[in-house]
């Protein structure tokens, strides 16, 4: 049987006029058992059909802030830059996912990703619309954990950590605000956001908050997410 194939949403420079990725997405699927290959940046409904069909998951990865057009939204004027050729292409390729049950990984901008086109919310600006103490946006080394997360007991994010507590990276500008009527919380930090979530009708959609694709090599919860994608990737 050949290994899962993970479809990793590519990263867009602007500036540079590229799309790139970062090692840790890849490396972290492939230590698991999957074999990442990066997506064609694309909101075309065929070429997004086939691929949605062949690939075995999907990793939503980190990027830019979100247009709030897509929660019916003005800017805030602390809006980050956003990426209207992701915000498109990612609207197509997760409903196509979702309809499939193919698992589905979010991670940071993905998480965000996922509540939205669901039917949630976003914090756009976290300093000025969720003070608080605790560090959202650290600095580098940026697999160093700077935050704690409570894990919710009936959660499946509990099932495979079996801890009621972790300790995580954070590096975020957005968080999840009002969470979409389909998501469950699976993680909570101190100061009360949504930092996991996952959707329980389906096989694996999940998201987190933080970044396991910098701290895979020094955390062992971050492999276990990881590989808990991969098998479920590999069930198909
Ligand atoms: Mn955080």
């Amino acid at each position: 049987m050949r290994k899962p194939i993970i479809g990793l949403i590519p990263l867009v420079d602007v500036e540079r006029e590229s799309y790139w990725m970062h090692p840790g997405y890849m490396k972290g699927v492939e230590q698991a058992g999957g074999i990442p290959v990066m997506l064609p940046l694309t909101s075309d409904e065929e070429e997004l059909q086939d691929v949605s069909k062949e690939i075995d998951g999907f990793l939503f990865t980190g990027g830019q802030d979100i247009s709030p057009n897509l929660y019916a939204q003005d800017y805030s004027p602390m809006c980050g830059k956003c990426c209207k050729e992701r915000d498109e292409m990612e609207a197509v390729l997760f409903r196509m996912v979702y309809e499939l049950d193919k698992p589905v990984l979010g991670i940071c901008r993905g998480i965000q990703y996922i509540n939205v086109v669901m039917g949630g919310t976003l914090y756009q600006d976290l300093p000025s619309e969720h003070p608080s103490n605790i560090e959202h946006h650290q600095m580098p080394p940026y697999e160093v954990p700077v935050h704690s997360v409570r894990i919710l007991e009936e959660s499946p994010l509990y099932k495979i950590l079996k801890k009621e507590k972790i300790m995580v990276n954070s590096y975020h500008h957005q968080a999840i605000r009002i969470l979409a009527p389909k998501l469950s919380v699976m993680a909570i930090s101190q100061d009360d956001l949504v930092e996991a979530v996952c959707v329980p009708e389906k096989r694996f959609v999940w998201g987190v908050q933080w970044h396991p694709e910098f701290s895979y090599l020094t955390d062992e919860d971050s492999r276990k997410i990881f590989s808990e994608f991969i098998i479920k990737a590999a069930d198909n």
